[in-house]
């Protein structure tokens, strides 16, 4: 889709911008705002049209934005799929109308690798193992049980799938790791902390809470400080993302360790999309870079954060 010009390709808008339609999931997180901070900051610095969907949450709305994309035909489409299944038959209408599909933040679970040209976004499964590996670090000398409760991310999000996953194959080395409780609450503060007042209701004796993100971890704060107990040594407390509110719960100790995931997809989400806009090929998985956060490192990094 190249303009008169010969110049950039791109130009499904009448002025020649390489136009993008984003399905995003929806605004459940403190990470979710700031994934569409930088997807929005970015397309704008690269001059792009961004046409910017919300779908609350609903993978059906996400369905209706992207069929609504290839109506309008934009040169590219990019999503965050709020689930791993379902996507191949619009997927594939994306392909049959020749607009070039790229993922990012979350995978899907189609066979079909080409629906889409490529995904940015976190290894999850090894977030999950991180996330372990300290546990394991951290109770190294223990010999009573380790009493375990999961607080999960949203039911079939690649995120709460593989972090999951990822950390139920380390600290299954160990027997001592027994996961008592594991429950959604749904990527939310509000939810984490109603899913964690029941864990404690029904558990006079937990150990450790592992949470799929930060604002489940601070709504689960809020619960175990109003049971009397105290958030990072009656329960130590692991969750990932580190966003700022997470970061100063961590620097104040009352989150163990955080495993980074980053939101800032922005600025190669952008390069991906002029690439296969002017028929380039691109890789077909993006890494994104992160590490983790103890509480003293946090204290060291939190004034330069963006997010
Ligand atoms: C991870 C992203 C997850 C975050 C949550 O890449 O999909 O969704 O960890 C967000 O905070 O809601």
């Amino acid at each position: 889709c190249g303009d008169d010009e010969g110049g950039d390709a791109g130009g499904g808008g009448g002025d020649g911008k390489l136009v993008l339609g984003f399905a995003q999931v929806g605004a459940e997180s403190g990470w979710r705002t700031a994934n569409t901070k930088s997807i929005q900051e970015s397309a704008a610095e690269a001059g792009y049209e961004l046409k910017f969907s919300d779908a609350q949450g609903k993978q059906e709305n996400q369905i209706k934005a992207i069929r609504s994309f290839i109506t309008q035909r934009v040169d590219v489409i990019a999503f965050s799929p709020v689930v791993e299944s379902g996507w191949d038959t619009v997927l594939k209408e994306a392909q049959d109308a020749e607009i070039p599909v790229i993922l990012t933040d979350r995978a899907i679970d189609s066979p079909d690798e080409s629906l889409y040209e490529s995904f940015i976004g976190s290894d999850f499964v090894l977030e999950g193992e991180k996330a372990g590996e300290w546990l394991v670090e951290e109770y190294k000398d223990e010999t009573e049980p380790v009493n375990i409760v999961e607080l999960q991310g949203t039911p079939g999000a690649a995120p709460a799938n593989d972090r999951k996953a990822g950390f139920a194959e380390v600290i299954k080395a160990d027997p001592k790791f027994k996961v008592i409780a594991s429950q959604t609450g749904q990527f939310t503060r509000t939810d984490g902390k109603q899913v964690m007042e029941t864990f404690l209701n029904s558990n006079d004796d937990i150990d450790v809470l592992y949470a799929h993100n930060d604002d489940m971890g601070l709504g689960a704060i809020e619960a175990i400080e109003a049971a009397g107990l105290e958030p990072g040594k009656d329960i130590k407390i692991i969750t990932v993302d580190a966003v700022k509110d997470g970061m100063t719960a961590l620097s104040e100790g009352k989150i163990n360790f955080i495993v980074e995931c980053s939101p800032l997809l922005g600025p190669q989400l952008m390069e991906l999309a002029q690439t296969v806009a002017d028929g380039g090929t691109v890789e077909k998985r993006v890494l994104t870079e992160e590490t983790t956060f103890t509480p003293e490192q946090a204290k060291e990094v939190l004034p330069e954060r963006q997010y």
